[in-house]
């Protein structure tokens, strides 16, 4: 028994695996999609708007409400998912929002001073605020007034 595991040990160290075979050169590796090499193995990927499958080499379309590579990116498009490109994401973020998934804030008050010279500016998620400075009262969210304009 002893001798055995001896001689099978030697054998397994005994062998040259040192030559790496590309298995993406036969049938793309089997991958529906991308094929990557590397030394001792490769990885299936798919292409943007796809997801990998469970069995690592097909490709599935992004499911709804998500897009780009591995579908990672969630849809937060301003009207529906129907204007959410699978490859691409949103055409138009809900406003107050940027960014490819549309989860970045917009600094309004760093964009263009929206308040006006009578208020200050304070930046908030999604939107932002107009606080009037001391002499001057709010007229509307934008627009403060001084006493002597109301
Ligand atoms: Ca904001």
């Amino acid at each position: 028994m002893y001798l055995f595991i001896y001689v099978s040990i030697t054998v397994n160290y005994g062998q040259l695996c040192i030559t790496d075979i590309d298995e993406c050169l036969t049938n793309t590796g089997g991958c529906a999609h991308i094929c990557t090499n590397f030394d001792g193995g490769f990885n299936c990927s798919c292409s943007e708007g796809f997801k990998l499958m469970n069995d690592k080499k097909g490709c599935k379309p992004c499911p709804s409400g998500t897009w780009g590579k591995d579908c990672l990116h969630d849809c937060s498009c301003r009207d529906s998912d129907t204007e959410c490109n699978v490859t691409t994401g949103c055409a138009e973020c809900p406003a107050g929002f940027q960014g490819a998934d549309c989860h970045e804030d917009i600094d309004e008050c760093t964009d263009n001073n929206p308040c006006g010279d009578n208020a200050n500016c304070t930046n908030t998620v999604g939107t932002f605020k107009c606080v009037c400075s001391g002499g001057f009262t709010q007229y509307n969210a934008t627009t403060c007034h001084g006493m002597e304009q109301q």
